[in-house]
């Protein structure tokens, strides 16, 4: 009989199944969430901040979503969210979908098998940081934890910026940025607000949704006299692991489970401190670390959080390299393929700085890879098709693949594979005191025949951070046919091009995906093509003339600095660039760590993809010492 009732439950449970509509128009509306500045956001709706997207596991999600900004285009992003058969549903413009031109329509509509906290973000151009990103909480209520707390808050952190992100990503990526210097925010906000309150009771538990929703900036995250328990990162449940502080980079996200306190009588801070390593300058204005408060009687002190430590470096924060998922899901076996990428910046030819994998910097290409796939017959395994310029992978199905990432760059990264989590089986250096201690040298590639043992159960997520001039190793299984975007989710780096294409199972994405005629619908409104390889190309599929690539390297002679003095040159006695030297000057943090070794010779690294060592042999070592330490 119990056996009974229980399947019954069970067969109830999945008939349950509801399908969760949204119909949005999204327009400009104006905010003031720092109480600093007006300014114009990506509405819903007439409304922001924008509704938390709320789901059952098992649910179907539907949102209709009607573009009526009038001068942008636009498409979502479901971050976290597998689309298991429904890779177009994905979001990102010329990867799965084509961008939705102003006074269109495109239906997003998938349902969801997972657990947890999520977002969905804008994913066409640079859209998200104007607002347009908000959570996505899959509740669960069989979650091992689900009996445990009384009540939950969704939270979001970010950055945010004054000023719209299309004019910001133009002076980032221009001849008077040659550094590469990220735009500063003017703020951070708390759930979209600031110096807010969350009232709890005594003596009670409840379960905390912390998600990164900024463009840039990492932040760290405690709260005065109490330590709590994660339970999730990224939609994967973990073994329940005390902590006290956490660093939730962008895109990342935590639940932790919060006792609260016996007595009433004080109110705590909660405190969220920014990640000053990752600014090249830190205006005086910009207040890195904020007080929020875990408010326990309303009619109390509610005190400014008094730091004790000096910058954002002396905190140190739980690694979630040591963290276990609770389904112990063992280590994946050894790869059928590896991909190696190293990341570094440099300029081209224009002057511009732009981000690398091994040579090539992501440059959008003229159809959307998944349209190419699916236009290019047998083709399609052969990575050519998707264009020179998109670093593109094509995976057999259920390959198992290991990705090493090494980074050349001085700053870290926070990498997002679309359409899965990955375990993270290795990484140096680790959260903690030495987080920056490669700063010091040369980068460290991974070694394949020296590392520390790979986990038996190693964590699941779909963002991790990338450290300062050292390396992570990823794994996943290739069990999701689709074309899924790997990029670092530091926006402005996405826009200079950090960013890959995996492909995934092609043949079998022929087999099983029909683009929904709305979809294409938008192609055709948006004029870009949907069929052919990254040229637009359908007679001849290896024929890429036409494609978009990227510009030139640097003529030797150049240098980042050469660039600046050029420019001043020819351009003397105009006022209006003052400030803009200012702006690109301030604090140089010269990225191209491999044209640093390369210029004294004396420490070669033998990963240095071709055509990158002319330019940088050319670096001054004087612009060498000028590197920041890591308390710029
Ligand atoms: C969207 O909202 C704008 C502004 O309120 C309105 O003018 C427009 O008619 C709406 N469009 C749709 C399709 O609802
Ligand atoms: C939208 O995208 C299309 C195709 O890339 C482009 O031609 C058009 O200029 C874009 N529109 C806006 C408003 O950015
Ligand atoms: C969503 O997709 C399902 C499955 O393909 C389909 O039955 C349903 O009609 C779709 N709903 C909308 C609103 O397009
Ligand atoms: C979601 O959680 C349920 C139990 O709470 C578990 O059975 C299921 O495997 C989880 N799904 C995923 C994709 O992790
Ligand atoms: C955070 O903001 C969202 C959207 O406004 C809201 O639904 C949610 O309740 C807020 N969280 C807390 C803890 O107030
Ligand atoms: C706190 O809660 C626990 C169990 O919920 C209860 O046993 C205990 O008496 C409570 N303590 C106070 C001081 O309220
Ligand atoms: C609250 O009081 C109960 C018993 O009265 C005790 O077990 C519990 O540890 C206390 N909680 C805190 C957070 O001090
Ligand atoms: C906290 O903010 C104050 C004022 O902006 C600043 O002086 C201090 O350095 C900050 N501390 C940290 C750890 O960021
Ligand atoms: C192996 O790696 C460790 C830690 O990075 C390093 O100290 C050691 O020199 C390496 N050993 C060899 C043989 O490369
Ligand atoms: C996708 O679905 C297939 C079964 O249809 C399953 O084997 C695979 O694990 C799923 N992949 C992901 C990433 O959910
Ligand atoms: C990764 O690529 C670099 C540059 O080509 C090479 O030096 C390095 O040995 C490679 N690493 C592995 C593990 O294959
Ligand atoms: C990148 O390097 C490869 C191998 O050296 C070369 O074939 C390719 O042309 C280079 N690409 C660019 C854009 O420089
Ligand atoms: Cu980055």
């Amino acid at each position: 009989m119990r056996f009974a009732v229980s399947t019954l439950l069970l067969l109830a449970s999945s008939c349950l199944a509801k399908t969760v509509t949204y119909d949005w128009n999204v327009t400009w509306v104006t905010a003031n969430p720092d109480g600093l500045a007006d300014r114009q956001v990506v509405g819903i709706n007439g409304k922001w901040p924008l509704p938390v997207v709320e789901v059952d596991r098992g649910d179907r999600l539907v949102v209709n979503m009607y573009n009526g900004l009038g001068d942008k285009n636009t498409s979502i992003h479901w971050h976290g969210m597998y689309q298991n058969g429904t890779n177009y549903m994905d979001g990102p413009s010329m990867v799965t979908q084509c961008p939705v031109p102003p006074g269109a329509s495109i239906t997003y509509n998938f349902t969801v098998n997972q657990n947890g906290t999520y977002w969905y973000h804008c994913h066409t151009d640079s859209c998200y940081p104007d607002g347009y990103r908000q959570a996505l909480i899959v509740h669960d209520t069989d979650s091992f934890f689900h009996d445990d707390y009384e009540e939950e808050f969704t939270i979001t952190l970010s950055d945010w910026y004054h000023h719209m992100t299309e004019g910001l990503k133009e002076q980032f990526l221009s001849l008077y940025n040659p550094t590469g210097a990220e735009p500063i925010p003017d703020a951070f906000l708390f759930n979209d607000t600031m110096n807010s309150s969350l009232p709890v009771k005594p003596n009670t538990t409840y379960l905390l949704r912390l998600i990164n929703t900024g463009a840039f900036v990492a932040q760290y995250f405690y709260i005065e006299g109490h330590s709590f328990k994660i339970v999730e990162v990224d939609g994967v449940y973990t073994e329940p692991t005390e902590a006290d502080i956490l660093y939730i980079a962008i895109a990342q996200r935590y639940s932790i489970l919060l006792t609260t306190k016996n007595e009433t009588d004080t109110n705590y801070a909660i405190v969220t401190v920014a990640d000053s390593d990752l600014l090249d300058t830190i205006p005086e204005t910009l207040q890195l670390n904020n007080t929020n408060w875990l408010e326990y009687n309303k009619a109390a002190p509610h005190n400014k959080a008094v730091i004790q430590a000096q910058t954002s470096d002396d905190l140190d924060p739980f690694d979630d390299f040591t963290l276990i998922p609770h389904d112990r899901m063992p280590l994946l076996p050894e790869p059928d393929v590896v991909v190696n990428l190293t990341v570094y910046m440099n300029n081209l030819i224009n002057g511009f700085n732009y981000a690398f994998f091994n040579n090539i910097t992501y440059t959008r290409p003229k159809v959307p890879s998944l349209f190419s796939v699916l236009s290019s017959g047998d083709l399609s395994t052969n990575p050519m098709v998707y264009g020179t310029n998109t670093n593109p992978f094509v995976f057999e199905h259920n390959d198992v693949v290991q990705v090493i990432i090494n980074n050349g760059d001085t700053g870290s990264h926070p990498f997002h594979l679309h359409g899965h989590n990955f375990q993270v089986i290795n990484r140096a250096p680790g959260y903690g005191p030495n987080f920056n201690s490669y700063l010091n040298g040369d980068p460290v590639p991974y070694d394949p025949s020296n590392h520390t043992a790979f986990p038996k159960t190693p964590i699941r997520r779909d963002t991790v951070v990338l450290p300062p001039q050292g390396y992570m190793v990823l794994r996943f299984v290739a069990d999701n046919p689709g074309v899924w975007f790997f990029h670092c989710h530091i926006d402005w780096h996405l826009s200079s091009g950090l960013a890959s294409v995996f492909i995934e199972a092609p043949t079998q994405m022929q087999e099983r995906l029909t683009i929904p005629a709305d979809h294409l619908e938008v192609c055709r409104l948006s004029g870009v093509p949907f069929e052919g390889n990254a040229a637009a190309n359908t007679k001849d599929l290896l024929d890429l003339t036409g494609q978009n690539v990227q510009p030139g390297p640097l003529p030797s002679g150049f240098t980042a600095r050469g660039i600046v003095a050029l420019v001043f040159s020819c351009i003397s006695a105009v006022l209006g660039m003052i400030a803009i030297f200012v702006y690109g000057m301030s604090d140089i943090k010269f990225k191209n760590q491999y044209g640093a070794a390369e210029a004294d010779a004396s420490q070669p690294m033998d990963e240095l993809p071709a055509g990158v060592t002319a330019t940088g042999a050319e670096v001054a070592p004087e612009t060498i010492a000028e590197q920041p330490s890591k308390t710029s």
